[in-house]
């Protein structure tokens, strides 16, 4: 049998992980917060995923992060300002030998986290959709694909069998800093755009030449920072995402509905501090960041 599974956040990402590499017969065990959080994980039996009409609950192995046991392989598939908190409670448990695989969106995180650990850290970026419904209760909201890959190690891992045999949708590639930079500039045109005019994604298609010009701003700092792929053709892969997920709320708008603390400060926040660094100046990205940080102030959510 291939190494052990650790995966550390059972909520919606890391859930849907675990579900189906559980279910294809993997060693799977989760990483809970704390004994309190393991009793109620007990008490709900396993990890239930729903997709579609069909509901099943998996009983995952599940230990506390003071019952953990030393970690070959790790997903990490909290939020992108938990990462690296998360990764400095499991440090003793991690060596140069351990595989990290960070789910975060967004950039920044992933540098934080790998200069807390000696370990091999491989860097995701997924298009995949799902929702917690209620605690330990995951649904499959949206199939898509992953990408992975590790700028410092082009050789793909053993364990990608596990994710086919999972049915884990993914692609290794050479070039994963430059799909999270695009990425980022996907979600910095429309993100906070549909959080400031409370809008789904396709309300954006009032507001063109604001978008338009937001990536012309965003093309010239990915060209900036060395990544001329992630540039071309921002804008019309921008509006392609938007007309394909017209009905949709974004996810910054969800976390914003939901009085959560939003990914901002590694979304948009990157990015401005990203073009600070370039000495570029970018007026509109600075000053959408800028609505953004107001925006909520005045509803109480946290700024970074
Ligand atoms: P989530 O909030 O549903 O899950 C995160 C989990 O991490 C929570 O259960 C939380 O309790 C747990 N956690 C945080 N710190 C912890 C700690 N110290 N110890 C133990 N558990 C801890 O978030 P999500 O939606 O799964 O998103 C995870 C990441 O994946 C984010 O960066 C998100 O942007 C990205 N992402 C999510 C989706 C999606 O559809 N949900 C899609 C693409 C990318
Ligand atoms: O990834 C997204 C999100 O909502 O976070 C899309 C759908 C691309 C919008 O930016």
């Amino acid at each position: 049998m291939s190494k052990r599974w650790h995966i550390l956040g059972a909520g919606a990402l890391g859930g849907l992980w675990a579900a189906r590499l559980f279910r294809s017969g993997c060693d799977v065990e989760l990483i809970l917060r704390d004994q309190q959080r393991l009793a109620s994980y007990k008490t709900a039996g396993g990890l239930t995923l729903s997709e579609g009409d069909q509901s099943h609950c998996y009983p995952i192995p599940a230990v506390s992060i003071e019952t953990c046991g030393p970690i070959s392989r790790l997903l990490l598939a909290s939020k992108a300002y938990d990462a690296p908190a998360a990764i400095s409670q499991l440090a003793p448990l991690i060596s140069a030998d351990t595989d990290v695989i960070l789910l975060q969106n967004g950039l920044g995180s992933q540098e934080q986290v790998a200069s807390l650990i000696p370990a091999r850290c491989i860097l995701a970026s997924s298009t995949e959709g799902a929702f917690r419904q209620a605690d330990f209760s995951i649904v499959f909201a949206g199939r898509g694909h992953t990408w992975l890959g590790d700028p410092l190690n082009a050789m793909p891992p053993s364990w990608l069998d596990d994710l086919q045999k999972s049915q884990i949708n993914h692609d290794w590639t050479d070039d994963i800093v430059s799909r999270l930079w695009r990425k980022l500039a996907l979600n910095c045109a429309i993100n906070p755009l549909t959080v400031l005019y409370d809008c789904r994604n396709g309300g954006l298609l009032e507001h063109q030449a604001e978008v338009a010009s937001l990536c012309n701003e965003l093309s010239q700092l990915l060209q900036a920072c060395g990544m001329p792929t992630a540039a071309t053709g921002l804008y019309e892969q921008v509006l392609q995402v938007i007309n394909a997920t017209a009905a949709n709320y974004s996810s910054m708008h969800q976390d914003v509905t939901q009085k959560r603390r939003t990914e901002i400060t590694y979304l948009i926040g990157y990015a401005c501090i990203a073009a600070e660094r370039q000495q570029l100046e970018l007026p509109n990205l600075k000053a959408l960041n800028a609505r953004l940080c107001h925006y909520l102030d005045a509803h109480g959510l946290p700024r970074h």
